[in-house]
């Protein structure tokens, strides 16, 4: 069974990145990354919390525990694919290696989101700058995830529910039933300093970099694992910026 015979090759397939102004080289980057390698065509969308604001779809008060401001908001992804489908949800400091059709194609219709399904704790207790790291059941899981947009039990996810449910209700996904939740390689959400790859294992290689401590991008990082590849593809991405301005102007 595949979705793409039937769908992709008319529409392009919905990306939700988590925008924060802290990161916006990281997003863009992200961005880059993804459609440079993609082989389908792709809608990316930076889910930004003052646009939310502004249109009324987001109200929380913004918590100390939250490391980014699209913590709560990522929630929104089906409600802002309007139910429609299945699309993605990615942080922003993601780096794409792989071409995201192989994600696509891995998609049953089955479950009502699917992502990876990391077993860790991490072991620093403050991520990024500063902000305090919390340790929780399902940690990392909703970082990425295939959300099933059309399915039943995603339709909880309205703007009242994303406002005022808990964090643990959430990024536990306590809306789904455990077999809802159908499992991709971990390689998509290849969590930078906690993940190894192993010498002649193909499963162990990344298809997506997830510098979830920090990335380059971020003085304190820029010598991070992984650091020359984000590095690289900025630099370019930049180039790529330079010949569109170039050509417009
Ligand atoms: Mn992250």
């Amino acid at each position: 069974m595949s979705i793409q015979s039937t769908t992709t090759k008319t529409k392009p397939f919905k990306i939700f990145i988590g925008y924060d102004t802290r990161e916006d080289l990281a997003y863009e980057v992200c961005r880059f990354s993804l459609l440079k390698r993609a082989s389908i065509p792709l809608e990316i969308i930076p889910i930004k919390q003052t646009e939310l604001r502004a249109k009324n779809l987001f109200w929380r008060e913004r918590n100390k525990l939250e490391s980014t401001e699209f913590s709560f908001t990522r929630f929104l992804t089906p409600y802002l694919a309007n139910y429609e489908w299945w699309a993605l949800f990615v942080d922003c400091d993601f780096l794409y290696l792989a071409d995201i059709k192989e994600l696509v194609d891995e998609i049953d219709e089955k479950y009502a989101i699917m992502c990876v399904k990391h077993d860790y704790k991490p072991s620093e207790s403050t991520k990024m700058d500063g902000a305090v790291q919390t340790v929780y059941p399902r940690k990392n899981w909703s970082s990425m995830v295939l959300y099933n947009c059309g399915h039943a039990k995603n339709q909880v996810l309205s703007p009242e529910v994303v406002n005022s449910e808990s964090g643990a209700y959430l990024h536990r996904f306590m809306w789904l039933d455990d077999e809802e939740i159908g499992e991709v390689e971990f390689g998509w959400n290849f969590l930078v300093g906690h993940n190894r790859v192993v010498e002649g294992d193909g499963g162990s290689y990344p298809k997506a970099l997830h510098y979830t401590s920090g990335g380059p991008w971020f003085e304190e990082w820029k010598d991070c694992e992984f650091a020359d590849l984000w590095v690289k593809e900025c630099e370019e991405y930049m180039k790529f910026k330079e010949k569109e301005r170039v050509l417009i102007e």
